[in-house]
């Protein structure tokens, strides 16, 4: 590898002068210096100083199946050798590509039997987004194109993805939105529950302001209601159980299409194959990406159900519209690999039967109880630590976020790598972690916010 001609010190410096991170105050990170990370295996990576990190993000939501995998690189290596690349534009096909729709639908709700491909979630959205549009225009409605989104969702990062999305900060720099997206409440009970209400009345309360939306709009207005089954940058933020079967509910009453994006939950995430699955709805669309190939390759999947697939298919001429990278042969032959993995180790059922159980016990037991922590919650593999001042009000500390981060610094010097967004720690690791991967990832956690309040004992 030539970076190894480098120190990591020179890769430093090297990127600070010339590389434009993602989600980054550049002048900031340019002056503290990167964190390298140079190689990984497991659950494990490693970090410039050779340190060794549990890996509690999968790397950003997507390494389901662990690090230094020697079966998906040799698919990959296979695959580029017989064919790197070819199209799937012009009445074109590759083997990978169709074999894996084969298998995705095989895996999905049996409602969905179409699979439309791009390299990253954001594309897969943007594609979601034009196909929910276009189909209410095929339907001779096309007036009927304003699409229900919530506060602090995250559907991606181009414009699509933006605009589709509820972070604030994000919409501010987007000077103009794609039209007609409007954002409903969140189904986050920690925060927006009322006193006494139950956590299954709460989610009947959210899934009403989806009601609300579209009896102002107007339901001949509304093409759809997208979400996250469980929202993940915005918090890990689980919804009542009570609240998808409603919004599908009020979807199907309104004749409003449901799009889910499972692009963190889809593939093992939530203890099924799909949060879909997990959550017993039957969306019209499916965004997927990350796990597709545990993040081996960049590839997404947007399935399509049948309503939506019939449409396009016999009334729909051509859709203008796809990548030059949709189905990938060799992104599509590590998904093909990355999926067989899975189901030869059982990794799904693991994470349902045994780890997820688990998990959400060890962080009840180990970390629920810290004077810092005001709530723990989990679903799968998947879960969330509410850092406070205050347990019993739930008051946040000042300036928000800082206490959060100060807990993830010293995670990481724990070697425990987990994310801090706003108060809320989050921690989505690869499915490969075992009861005693999680028992060590709660020690360090525990230590982490130990140390973090002795920090703020000493200010
Ligand atoms: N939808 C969801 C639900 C996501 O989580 C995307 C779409 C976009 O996928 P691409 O592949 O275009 O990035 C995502 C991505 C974070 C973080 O801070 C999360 C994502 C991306 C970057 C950062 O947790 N999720």
């Amino acid at each position: 590898m030539t970076y190894q001609n480098y120190s990591l010190k020179q890769l430093q410096q090297i990127d600070a002068a010339h590389h434009l991170h993602p989600f980054t105050d550049h002048k900031e990170m340019r002056e503290a210096g990167s964190r390298i990370i140079a190689h990984a295996n497991g659950p494990f990576i490693y970090d410039s100083d050779g340190t060794e990190i549990l890996d509690g993000m999968a790397g950003l939501w997507c390494v389901n199946v662990g690090y230094g995998r020697d079966e998906l690189a040799d698919a990959a290596y296979a695959q580029m050798k017989e064919l790197p690349y070819y199209n799937s534009f012009f009445k074109c096909s590759t083997p990978t590509p169709v074999l894996l729709a084969k298998k995705l639908t095989e895996l999905a709700p049996k409602h969905v039997n179409q699979v439309f491909y791009g390299s990253s979630g954001s594309e897969a959205n943007d594609t979601a987004l034009r196909l929910v549009r276009h189909y209410w225009a095929l339907e001779g409605k096309p007036e009927k194109n304003r699409i229900i989104s919530r506060k602090s969702a995250y559907h991606g990062s181009t414009i699509a993805g933006a605009s589709l999305g509820g972070m604030e900060q994000m919409h501010n720099q987007l000077h103009g939105a794609v039209p007609n997206i409007v954002h409903v409440m969140m189904p986050y009970a920690y925060e927006l529950s009322l006193p006494g209400e139950s956590d299954h009345d709460f989610g009947l309360r959210a899934a009403k302001a989806v009601e609300d939306a579209i009896l102002e709009a107007g339901a001949d207005k509304v093409a759809a209601f997208i979400g996250e089954p469980v929202m993940g940058a915005g918090g890990v933020k689980i919804p009542p159980m009570s609240y998808w079967p409603e919004v599908q509910r009020i979807c199907r009453k309104y004749d409003v299409l449901l799009m889910l994006d499972e692009v963190i939950t889809g593939y093992g995430r939530t203890g099924e194959w799909f949060a879909a699955q997990t959550f017993g709805i039957e969306p019209d669309t499916i965004t997927t990406a990350k796990a597709l190939t545990s993040g081996y390759q960049p590839l997404s999947a947007l399935l399509v159900g049948d309503r939506i697939a019939a449409t396009l298919v016999e009334k729909g001429g051509e859709f203008y519209h796809g990548y030059t990278y949709a189905g990938h042969p060799v992104a599509c032959a590590v998904a093909l690999k990355n999926l067989e993995i899975m189901e030869r180790e059982g990794l799904v059922e693991r994470v349902k039967n045994d780890t997820g159980p688990y998990f959400a016990k060890a962080l009840q037991e180990r970390i629920g109880g810290h004077d810092l922590v005001g709530e723990v919650r989990s679903i799968g593999l998947m879960g969330a630590i509410e850092i406070v001042r205050d347990k019993a009000t739930k008051e946040r500390f000042l300036p928000a976020g800082s206490t959060a981060v100060l807990v993830r610094d010293h995670a990481v010097a724990q070697g425990m790598m987990l994310r801090a967004t706003g108060d809320t720690m989050i921690l989505s690791p690869p499915l490969i972690w075992t009861r005693e991967t999680i028992d060590m990832a709660c020690d360090r956690i525990a230590k982490a916010l130990d140390l973090a309040q002795a920090d703020l004992h000493k200010r």
